[in-house]
């Protein structure tokens, strides 16, 4: 049976390859999604690809994952380093998440340093640019099986 990721991208990472491309590299939000589904289909996995400003609508969609999905991919932007609700979220679901960053967050400003998201994650991948969510997908496949 195919099961379904949730991938969830915070506030402003809709501008993704449009600008900052040297913090955040050259591929859109859109390129990333179409990756993603050709590396999930083989491994029997489906994409729910989504993306929001709106803190509010993250921590609705962690709760409907409860039901609908098998493993929830989040990069929250900058509400990685601010959300208590999307930790608390991600807390109160059984489904294993990941962390992924495009920049190395450890690298930059002291204020990224902290992530309230990893405390309720599997695990962060921090740095690789674009192919962190492709090697998201890699790990949420040695999870479910
Ligand atoms: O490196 C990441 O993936 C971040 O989650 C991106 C967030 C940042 O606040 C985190 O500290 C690290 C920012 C997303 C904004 O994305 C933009 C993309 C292109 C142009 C401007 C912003």
């Amino acid at each position: 049976m195919t099961k379904s990721i949730l991938v969830i991208n915070g506030p402003n990472l809709n501008l993704l390859g449009t600008r900052e491309p040297e913090i955040y590299g050259i591929a859109t939000l859109d390129d990333i999604k179409d990756s993603m589904i050709g590396k999930a289909a083989p491994l029997g996995l489906s994409i729910d690809f989504r993306q929001t400003n709106a803190e509010g609508e993250i921590v609705n969609w962690i709760q409907e994952a409860r039901e609908n999905h098998q493993a929830i991919i989040i990069n929250a932007g900058a509400l990685t380093h601010t959300s208590v609700a999307i930790m608390d979220a991600l807390l109160a679901v059984n489904t294993p998440s990941v962390e992924v960053h495009l920049s190395n967050i450890f690298k930059r400003e002291e204020f990224r340093h902290h992530s309230y998201i990893s405390p309720a994650a599997v695990g962060m991948i921090t740095g690789f640019g674009a192919i962190g969510y492709l090697m998201a997908i890699e790990a949420i496949d040695n999870i479910l099986n």
